[in-house]
């Protein structure tokens, strides 16, 4: 792993939302290239662009149907090579999003596919004939239904992890391994740094015995891509992985596997939700959100790098989610020096920066997501609309998706149009008030980042746990005889200075105006050197 990817500071773009230079309603290229500068400002050296590939957008550009080109209501290819250009020219790297476990069903390789049984591109999926007439299974899907669709035309089913539209591709074909390869080498030779890899962990499947993901050959796979496309550009591959172990991720990120360099994972995110149910709601362990990011620090101490993250666009604002709503720039603040002053790659999503809260729809009519229409149609006979409402507004990943504020304009100056979603904004949460506010969220956060990637104590030194027990939160980071210390008051009343914390330690980032000197007010968070 090369030091620049250890220093990496990634800002998520889900284009769609971010801004939109044409006034269509839609965010676009050109609108992200006119926002360059304020990600220089941000002191981001990355950015993780969502897909930005034609789609027929049943899952929102999740669902692709050509891998080489670019959607025509986010722009031309021209454009993405300017954004490219741009951003290389302001030290920031690019990734775009890998999304190969599946294609759209739109994908010129599916229609072939469903033309006959016999069709070239027919095993490039997975079909299956009806069992006593019906589903071969009753595994349910990521978005509801069943993971069967039946294909009238040809008689048997094909198998979808998530919507019908996104039929899985089948990764035990040596023409799909190449296809893959070649489309990865097509995008890191136009100067491409690397690539988000989506539900990466799920590309090798055993259905016979029922394994959907982490199958017999998911090594071989992601080492026979890194050998033929990631290895050889030294590209930077962070793999979504929902639910493994840090065993397993070591297994797939290890320094001399070949295969990703590192992986997100969402153990923290699941807290709060019932059973991880992401639209019930129950009380936040807070100590466990802690406790998991450390349990993550020391799972991959050695050969691993963890992966730092609390919002995307697949989860709600993160102030709603582990934040307190009486405390938002106290407590805003407060997650961002928890996690990032931790040891990993530091991923930012798309207005995390601004302190976001959930925004309210008003009405389930307001929403987009397929996720979302989905769960309300297989819950609507067991809740009322006021309470169907209120889960969708715990839960939904539209709660990330609505435009980025950028000012108190119409619309929050994301676009001159219509925008194809919007709920109620903050006008004091855009860009232009926080820029313009020395005590802002983005300010703190522009702070916090200019330390952080300027203190290779806290970029590379190692982690450990010191405190964290009623409400109190006591971490080090140490590197070369140098130590650093993170004191967090993750609760709305005062406390003690942690026991641990020398008291000679000088405080060099405090979400305070000054750092009292007994005490840590509510939600009070501090970076000090010793
Ligand atoms: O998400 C993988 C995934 O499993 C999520 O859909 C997650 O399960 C869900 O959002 C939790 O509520 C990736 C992408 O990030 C997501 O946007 C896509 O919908 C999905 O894969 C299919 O490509
Ligand atoms: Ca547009």
């Amino acid at each position: 792993m090369q030091n620049w990817q250890k220093e990496t500071v990634l800002y998520q773009i889900y284009p769609k939302s971010f801004c939109d230079s044409n006034g269509d309603g839609i965010g676009d290229i050109p609108g992200i290239i006119s926002k360059v500068p304020y990600l220089k400002s941000l002191g981001v050296n990355a950015v993780w662009l969502s897909p930005c590939y034609p789609s027929p957008n049943d899952d929102n550009g999740y669902d692709i149907s050509d891998y080489r080109g670019i959607a025509p209501e986010y722009g031309t290819l021209e454009d993405f090579k300017k954004l490219l250009d741009a951003l290389h020219e302001n030290g920031i790297r690019l990734l775009m999003d890998l999304v190969v476990n599946h294609t759209s069903d739109e994908h010129a390789w599916f229609r072939s596919a469903r033309r006959g049984r016999d069709d070239p591109y027919r095993d490039y999926y997975i079909w299956r004939d009806p069992v006593d007439g019906r589903e071969p299974t009753d595994w349910r899907a990521a978005f509801g239904g069943s993971v069967w669709e039946f294909d009238e035309a040809t008689g048997q089913y094909y198998f979808h992890l998530f919507s019908k539209k996104q039929p899985d591709l089948n990764w035990d074909n040596p023409k799909v391994r190449r296809e893959i390869a070649d489309m990865v080498n097509y995008w890191l030779d136009m100067g491409v740094d690397g690539f988000r890899c989506d539900v990466i962990n799920n590309i090798s499947k055993d259905l016979e015995n029922g394994i959907l993901g982490m199958g017999p050959h998911q090594h071989e796979y992601l080492h026979e891509l890194y050998e033929r496309a990631f290895g050889p550009h030294g590209a930077l591959t962070i793999g979504e992985t929902w639910g493994l172990t840090p065993e397993q991720t070591l297994a797939m990120t290890g320094e001399a596997r070949g295969e990703l360099t590192a992986t997100f994972q969402f153990e923290h995110i699941l807290l709060g939700r019932v059973g991880g149910d992401k639209f019930r709601k129950c009380e936040l362990d807070r100590k466990a959100f802690t406790d998991i990011l450390a349990k993550w620090e020391y799972g991959l101490k050695d050969d691993g790098y963890p992966v730092l993250v609390m919002e995307n666009h697949d989860q709600p604002r993160a102030l709603s989610r582990f934040g307190d709503e009486e405390y938002p720039f106290e407590s805003a603040t407060m997650l961002a020096v928890l996690l990032y002053g931790m040891r990993g790659i530091a991923v930012i999503y798309e207005g995390q920066e601004l302190g976001l809260s959930n925004p309210r729809f008003e009405k389930l009519s307001d929403y987009r997501d397929i996720e979302t229409l989905n769960a309300y149609r297989d819950l609507k006979n067991d809740f009322d609309e006021k309470a169907l409402l209120k889960m969708m507004n715990f839960g939904s990943r539209d709660n990330s998706r609505v435009p980025m504020p950028w000012d108190g304009s119409e619309h929050a100056g994301f676009t001159a149009g219509t925008p194809w979603i919007e709920a109620g904004f903050d006008p004091k949460r855009t860009v232009a008030a926080e820029d313009a506010d020395g005590g802002s969220v983005l300010n703190f956060y522009r702070r916090l980042f200019a330390l952080r990637q300027s203190d290779a104590v806290l970029l590379h030194g190692g982690f450990e746990l010191l405190e964290n027990k009623n409400g109190t939160v006591l971490y080090s980071r140490k590197k070369d005889g140098e130590t650093r210390y993170i004191a967090v008051r993750y609760a709305n009343t005062p406390a003690p200075l942690p026991a641990r914390l020398p008291r000679n330690a000088e405080c060099i980032l405090c979400n305070y105006a000054s750092a009292a000197s007994d005490s840590l007010r509510p939600y009070e968070a501090r970076i000090c050197k010793a």
